[in-house]
């Protein structure tokens, strides 16, 4: 796959893309929260789990990038979708699993470390599995939830979120 033209100022970030039918169940549960705190639906071909968030990376970085995400393989899992939480100050109403979700955490911790050599270092505060559901939330008490999801995986992508702040997202590559 080309590298795309804007490489540079494109963010990159490694993600767990849901099925189009289970996108349209947890566009079902953005639906629900919507009436009780507000903000905007997350388009249903937009929802994932980011795993590691990389930010802008240059196109040699970016094929590098590409190159590991093919060649990594990982042990397929279940997500169990299951709670709403909140991020109060991004104003984000999300769905996630209950509790440590362990494996979630071992992968995000495994692409962490395998991407190290590459120059990558580990910013991010602390990892919370979580689907945007609604941004610019304006209420942060959310309803009970619609009946959980299970959500299997066996990959996971390398995604490019396109300049703009349109919520773009292009796949450059997905592991085995
Ligand atoms: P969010 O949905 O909680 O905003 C593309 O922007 C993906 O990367 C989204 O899942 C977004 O999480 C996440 N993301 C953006 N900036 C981030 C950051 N600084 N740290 C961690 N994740 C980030």
């Amino acid at each position: 796959m080309a590298i795309p033209s804007y490489a540079g100022s494109a963010r990159l970030f490694f993600a767990l893309w849901p099925s189009a039918a289970l996108a349209g169940q947890l566009a079902a549960w953005a639906r629900h929260a919507q009436p009780y705190c507000g903000g905007r639906i997350m388009r249903a071909d937009t929802l994932h789990i980011t795993l590691a968030f990389l930010g802008p990376a240059s196109p040699a970085r970016t094929r590098q990038l590409i190159d590991y995400t093919r060649q990594s393989r990982i042990a397929p899992g279940e997500i169990r979708i299951a709670r709403y939480g909140s991020f109060k100050r991004p104003r984000i109403i999300w769905a996630g699993p209950e509790g440590r979700h362990e494996a979630l955490a071992a992968l995000h911790e495994q692409i962490w470390r395998d991407i190290a050599p590459l120059g990558w270092i580990q910013e991010e505060p602390d990892f919370t599995p979580h689907v945007t559901l609604l941004r610019k939330a304006s209420g942060f008490e959310p309803p009970d939830p619609p009946g959980a999801l299970d959500w299997p995986y066996a990959h996971f992508c390398l995604m490019a979120s396109e300049p703009g702040g349109q919520s773009r997202y292009r796949e450059l590559a997905r592991s085995r």
